[in-house]
């Protein structure tokens, strides 16, 4: 089993129950299960800033999926929930999963890059990400909580369970 951190956003619909739901659906994907979930956090809009605030959180699942396939299960569980791609880069999304680590790997193709492009900019992902894994260390970046050090996460709210 390989340990895949999975980053999960929204900012359209019912957002807190869509990331809720979407942690259950990731520990019920084939050969894989929950390993840690981290809370909710209510942050501002990250690239295109004129748009809703997201609600993201950050998983951790052991599985047997290569990450091909990881990554067409995720994009199906996007189009379950109901997202639409209108061609729009870092616009509104009811659900956006992302692979942000698979094991140690370093993936460069052209539908898949592990660890995510933009992880180490980003206190939307490094703040629930540090949250369950702080030690973790994201090849060719380094340590996950000196990389959250080095963004402003002012912005980013804990949210308690609802
Ligand atoms: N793709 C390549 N690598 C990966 C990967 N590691 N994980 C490909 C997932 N997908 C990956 O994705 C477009 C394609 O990227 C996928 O079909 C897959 O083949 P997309 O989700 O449509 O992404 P996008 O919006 O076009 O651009 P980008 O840069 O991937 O957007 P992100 O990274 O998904 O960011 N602000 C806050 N506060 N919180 C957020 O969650 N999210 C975004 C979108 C922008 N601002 C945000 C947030
Ligand atoms: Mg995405």
């Amino acid at each position: 089993m390989t340990s895949a951190f999975i980053g999960i956003g929204s900012n359209l619909g019912e957002s807190r129950r869509i990331v809720a739901e979407a942690v259950a659906s990731l520990g019920g994907l084939p050969q894989s299960r929950l390993l840690r979930s981290s809370a909710q956090y209510l942050t501002p809009p990250w690239g295109v800033t004129e748009q809703p605030p997201f609600i993201n959180s950050v998983v951790e699942i052991d599985t047997d999926l290569p990450p091909a396939e990881l990554l067409s299960a995720l994009l199906a569980l996007e189009r379950e929930a109901g997202r639409l791609r209108d061609g729009t880069r870092w616009g509104p999304r009811a659900l956006d999963l992302d692979v942000l680590l698979y094991g140690d790997e370093i993936i460069c193709d052209a539908g898949l890059r592990v660890p995510h492009p933009h992880l180490a900019q980003r206190a939307f992902v490094l703040l629930p990400l540090a949250e369950i894994a702080p030690e973790r260390s994201v090849p060719g970046f380094g340590r996950v909580t000196d990389l959250l050090a080095g963004v402003d996460a002012a912005g980013c709210r804990r949210l308690d369970l609802p």
